[in-house]
């Protein structure tokens, strides 16, 4: 039997790390702090910690926006810090994985700054230039954090593409020299020993060279350009170069983020005989409720659009490639203000949902705070807002678009990415732990009731029961190979399913309601072992199990 690779048992812990734990007193957290919490994430159980960037960046973005790839932040600490966490980490088992960002770096990287100031010279063509077309930008695509992709250079009378902000130009893939620079400063952190890398936006490395017009966005002077860099003629190409240069000679676990990917591009990306990535995140569960806005109109989704949309990408790359599993990150809300209920159900929701993830087939990804069931935040003033979406989407959605004051911190509060940027809350004393100064971002003023101190003390928190069902999760191998088929797709309330091996069967629920509900039990799993429980309750009478509000149970078939 073939050996399992080691990132197929792995469940990997996201940092992000300005917002997870301060070490001395700045207000904006560090690698020291990351330090301080090892032991903290070695008692969860999970095996691999992603740190979202930590390298030099003048922070237009919180560090996807890079001023040297060898450098780290200084506000995040020094090499050594840096060694010293690698070190640690692996003393306790615990691996670490590196966020790439090489669609686009700062306009403060070297290149970049010697590119728009000669252009005659090498660097220039390191970026994407393009000469003004019947004296207008190339193309009206509209960027990631709104307005053009396009900006002009006065000196060269030049723009240059940016799909996310002004501060973030485009690496331009085409040049082999780029690549190549590219591939060395992989080689710079692989040679220190870390353990994989989180490919940022890796699907748009490759844009259609004729960059066509695109179509026309309602109400909006600007025009859409996914489909002319997002999965781009090239990108295959490139991810196996990278592959053979870099990857294959390290020991390395590898995740590309891919928005726009559907399940045929993620079996081009993740599948073995591809020798490319091992596995992508993909965004159609969380591109849920996207309406004219995107995701700002924050329309409502149901449970059966979600249940098929991970089912299929369940069955469609078992065996062809890899699934990544995910509810949240520092780019969404709170996985329990999303798809659970943040209120009165708050507990039940958060545990409900780590069983339904945690039992497909995939590696698991928990964002920071999920593993207690942190919320989205209410902040009362825009101004309270720190993330250049947030605040772009604020201007826009009011001198664009008309919208009212209310209407927008609505929409904030429900989608913005800084619901995930809080500090982490780790106990119940002031600024809730995270630093002894003024924090960086406002915290979640539910600190004193939700934090991680609190949620390890009481043994029914969500915190154990994510401990719990990890390890429950590794104890049974149908987790990692066995195969997935959802049950009753059209159900209202219930995402049930089955997984299965040639030794056992298992039964997952997970109950999407506050209201009581019920659901027949398929074959004998009537009397089956129910293995867990996110509630005190258990009623099953004639294979019917009664459910609780937010009820999620694994039910292991009995032998026959
Ligand atoms: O955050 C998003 C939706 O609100 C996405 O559009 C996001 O910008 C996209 O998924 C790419 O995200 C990644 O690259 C960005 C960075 O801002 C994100 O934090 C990162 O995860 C640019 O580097
Ligand atoms: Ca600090």
């Amino acid at each position: 039997e073939a050996q399992t690779p080691w990132w197929q048992d792995a469940v990997v812990y996201q940092v992000y790390p300005r917002s997870f734990q301060d070490s001395n007193g700045d207000g904006v957290g560090d690698l020291r702090g990351v330090i301080s919490r090892l032991d903290y994430l070695k008692r969860l159980g999970v095996d691999v910690i992603w740190l979202s960037p930590i390298f030099q960046s003048p922070n237009d973005d919180n560090g996807y926006d890079i001023s040297d790839y060898r450098a780290i932040m200084p506000e995040f600490g020094t090499m050594q810090d840096f060694d010293e966490l690698l070190a640690q980490a692996h003393q306790r088992g615990l691996k670490i994985m590196l966020d790439l960002v090489v669609n686009h770096s700062s306009d403060e990287h070297p290149w970049f700054v010697e590119a728009r100031e000669r252009p005659q010279s090498d660097k220039r063509d390191y970026y994407i230039w393009k000469k003004p077309v019947g004296g207008d930008m190339p193309t009206h695509w509209q960027a990631f954090f709104g307005g053009p992709v396009w900006q002009k250079d006065e000196a060269s009378g030049e723009y240059y593409l940016h799909l996310f902000s002004v501060k973030q130009p485009d690496l331009n893939w085409e040049n082999p020299a780029l690549r190549a620079e590219v591939y060395d400063l992989m080689r710079f952190w692989c040679d220190k020993g870390i353990d994989g890398f989180r490919m940022d936006v890796i699907n748009l490395i490759s844009k259609d060279p004729h960059y066509p017009e695109g179509e026309p966005l309602p109400g909006s002077p600007l025009t859409a350009g996914y489909p002319f860099f997002m999965n781009g003629p090239r990108v295959h190409e490139y991810l196996q170069e990278m592959n053979r240069e870099v990857l294959s000679h390290y020991d390395l676990m590898t995740v590309g983020e891919t928005p726009g990917a559907s399940v045929e591009d993620a079996r081009r990306y993740s599948g073995p005989e591809r020798r490319e990535l091992q596995m992508v995140f993909h965004f159609e569960h969380v591109g849920l409720g996207s309406g004219e806005q995107g995701k700002w109109t924050n329309a409502t989704w149901t449970l059966p659009e979600l249940k098929k949309i991970l089912g299929r990408w369940q069955v469609e790359l078992h065996g062809r490639g890899w699934n990544s599993l995910y509810w949240d990150n520092h780019d969404q809300p709170r996985a329990v203000s999303r798809f659970g209920n943040d209120a009165e159900h708050r507990v039940a929701s958060a545990k409900m949902l780590a069983t339904v993830l945690l039992f497909m087939q995939g590696t698991p990804y928990i964002y920071q705070g999920q593993e207690f069931g942190m919320t989205n935040v209410a902040f009362e003033s825009v101004d309270h807002y720190r993330d250049l979406e947030s605040l772009n989407a604020a201007r826009d959605l009011s001198a664009v678009y008309g919208w009212s004051q209310p209407q927008i911190l609505s929409s904030l509060h429900a989608m913005s990415r800084d619901n995930a940027r809080t500090p982490v809350q780790w106990d119940a004393s002031p600024n809730a732990g995270f630093t002894t100064g003024t924090p960086w971002i406002k915290l979640n003023p539910n600190f004193p009731d939700i934090n991680a101190e609190a949620a390890e003390a009481d043994p029914d928190s969500v915190w154990h029961h994510y401990r719990r069902t990890i390890a429950l999760r590794k104890s049974l191998p149908v987790v990692r190979e066995g195969t997935f088929g959802l049950l009753d797709a059209e159900h209202p309330t219930v995402f049930a399913y089955l997984r299965d091996d040639a030794h056992i069967r298992l039964l997952v629920i997970g109950h999407f309601s506050a209201q009581p509900g019920s659901y027949v039990l398929p074959d004998s799993f009537g009397d089956g072992e129910v293995i867990s429980n996110n509630l005190p309750e258990l009623e099953i009478h004639d294979g019917e199990v009664i459910l609780r509000p937010y009820q999620a149970l694994v039910i292991r078939q009995s032998p026959s």
